[in-house]
């Protein structure tokens, strides 16, 4: 029987990909986001491509704890029958010194990226027991494994899904449920754009001169990383662009 993954923040970048690379490989998606416009999009275009696999699509707001609890419960009954879960649904905002950021910055980031986060987890576990290759993969950054100038709440909001992964590892052990995190440098997404506030020329100049990791990268490793054997367990990956050293140090041409 085909595998469903339920993806959070489908509809662009990573989460995207993963969905257009996971219907490829013959899984059902879940997918939800804001914008279910680009989510419809998506469902139409897979569905053409691979009429095998099944697509449900849902608005969802991870902030907000009763919404997340209403609309997951509320999935028809086969759309709980869920292998794995991707916590993808992300963002940056702003890029300035602890000194100069913005309240509602700090607060977007840390409702999205950890709070969301676990509201989706929370939701979304009992569904995970007893399921074959249960697997929850969540998705960091670099900024999971260290700080760069002007980074702050980002990075500590990304620090804190490195300390959920291992902490989720130890509590879901008994209950056989994988747990991975993925942590990429530079991804050419709509992130930039997301995190300068729509300045387009600000958000091309993070990618310029260096071949920046695509999502379809990423989503190839995770779905190397959930087609493992039973027994086999990716704990933590980092994975950077080849022109990319640390967070900050780029060899740009
Ligand atoms: P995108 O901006 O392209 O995608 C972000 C996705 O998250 C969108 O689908 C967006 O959907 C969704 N999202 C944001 N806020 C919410 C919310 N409140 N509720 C539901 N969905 C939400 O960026 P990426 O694909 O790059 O980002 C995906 C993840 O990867 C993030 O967690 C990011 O931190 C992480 N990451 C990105 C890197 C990069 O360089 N690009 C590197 C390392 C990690 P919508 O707006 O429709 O709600
Ligand atoms: C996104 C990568 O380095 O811009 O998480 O923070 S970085």
């Amino acid at each position: 029987m085909s595998k469903t993954v339920f993806i959070t923040g489908a509809s662009s970048g990573i989460g995207k990909a993963c969905a257009e690379v996971l219907a490829q490989e013959g899984y059902n998606l879940l997918l939800c986001a804001r914008r279910f416009q680009n989510l419809e999009e998506i469902k139409g275009r897979l569905t053409t491509l691979y009429p095998q696999i099944a697509i449900h699509i849902f608005e969802l707001d991870v902030r907000n704890y009763d919404e997340v609890k209403s609309k997951i419960e509320g999935l028809p009954a086969e759309w709980k029958n869920l292998n794995v879960l991707i916590n993808n649904a992300g963002l940056s905002q702003g890029l300035d010194p602890i000194q100069d950021g913005d309240i509602g910055d700090w607060d977007r980031m840390i409702d999205t990226n950890v709070k969301g986060l676990l509201y989706v987890t929370k939701t979304v576990i009992p569904f995970l027991e007893n399921q074959e290759g249960a697997h929850i993969v969540n998705i960091g950054s670099i900024a999971a494994k260290e700080v760069y100038p002007n980074g702050n709440v980002y990075c500590a909001s990304k620090h804190a899904v490195d300390a959920l992964n291992q902490a989720m590892r130890i509590d879901l052990l008994s209950k056989g449920i994988k747990v991975t995190g993925i942590n990429p440098g530079m991804v050419e997404t709509e992130f930039s754009e997301v995190r300068f506030k729509g300045d387009i020329e600000r958000a091309k100049n993070v990618y310029t001169g260096i071949e920046a990791l695509t999502g379809k990268d990423i989503a190839e490793t995770i779905a190397f990383v959930i087609s493992r054997p039973k027994h086999v367990n990716i704990n933590d990956l980092i994975i950077m662009p080849t022109a990319q050293a640390t967070g900050t140090i780029v060899n740009r041409k």
